[in-house]
């Protein structure tokens, strides 16, 4: 597919070197491949949640929503549970995802919604203009905590092999390559996948000399072998030393919660008309 046909007109406001333009290019560059493979462009939903990940959804000119900060699961999970036969992309911060959204992503994993989950993990919260986030380290000074974080970041990988998520990755905005191919698969499992994105903000947080010497391509790894997923997920905690795999940690084949989901035998369909009256109010 010609990739102009999903380009947006929208003026792209992120940072200059912000991680999310090669998030933005490789998702362009998947969403392709996915048409190429015979998905037709219109059964590809992006969900987006609120920060500057979530303007993704301005830059990608295909079928998207934007959810509440932090509840773009649940409406991502209504939609695939509404229209099975779609492709369904989330799009999250760290500060969406593991703050003010975890539940939604623990029950997520748990049920196993066949969708995809890309967190734009920056360890920050970039739009509000870099205050900690859950995955902030110890000690790092934003603007609500200028005497420095005195929690310890949580380990968003581990959390969610222990909620039950049957795909578990992590890429770097960095590693483009690799991260295409942890975003294929992910959107090629057929159950919940999060892609754990380590996603530099330039501005606010910026790691990219840090993670440029601390990341590695995971090899001889068993993805399914869970216990063997949990000692990798634990092998680095946000520290600036030691390694970092990137790759597929985890993957699980089991069954979706929209296939055992009881729909009613006529599954009832939207009202369009009433549906476009409203929005042309907003005309
Ligand atoms: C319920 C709610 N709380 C707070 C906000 C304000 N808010 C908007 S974006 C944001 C931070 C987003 O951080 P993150 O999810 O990490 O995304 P990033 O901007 O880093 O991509 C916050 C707190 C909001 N819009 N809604
Ligand atoms: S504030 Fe950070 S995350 Fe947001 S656009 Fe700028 S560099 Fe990117
Ligand atoms: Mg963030």
């Amino acid at each position: 597919m010609d990739l102009k046909r999903i380009s947006a007109s929208a003026k792209n406001t992120w940072c200059p070197g912000c991680g999310n333009f090669s998030i933005l290019n490789t998702v362009k560059t998947v969403i392709g491949s996915i048409v190429d493979g015979g998905v037709p462009l219109e059964k590809i939903i992006m969900v987006d949640g609120i920060g500057c990940h979530g303007k993704i959804a301005d830059y990608i000119n295909i079928n998207s929503f934007y959810g509440l900060h932090g509840r773009s699961v649940p409406v991502a999970t209504a939609i695939k549970i509404a229209k099975p036969d779609c492709k369904v992309l989330v799009f999250a911060g760290d500060g969406d995802a593991y703050g003010e959204g975890l539940e939604h992503l623990l029950f997520a994993a748990k049920r196993n919604c066949d969708i995809t989950m890309i967190v734009h993990n920056n360890r920050v919260y970039g739009l509000t203009t870099g205050q900690s986030s859950p995955t902030s380290p110890q000690g790092h000074k934003g603007r609500s905590t200028p005497f420095g974080q005195h929690e310890q970041p949580f380990n968003p990988l581990e959390l969610a092999l222990a909620a039950g998520a049957s795909f578990v990755a992590r890429g770097y905005s960095n590693s483009m390559d690799e991260l295409k191919k942890i975003i294929t698969d992910a959107v090629n499992h057929p159950g919940f996948a999060l892609v754990d994105v380590l996603q530099v903000c330039a501005t606010f947080f910026n790691r990219y000399d840090v993670y440029n010497k601390q990341v590695y391509e995971l090899k001889d790894h068993d993805a399914g072998n869970r216990d063997a997923a949990v000692v990798k997920a634990r092998e680095w905690n946000y520290d600036t030393e030691s390694p970092i795999a990137l790759g597929i940690f985890y993957k699980q084949i089991r069954e979706t919660f929209e296939r055992s989901f009881p729909m009613p035998p006529e599954t009832p369909q939207p009202r369009i008309d009433s549906i476009k009256k409203i929005l042309q109010k907003f005309v």
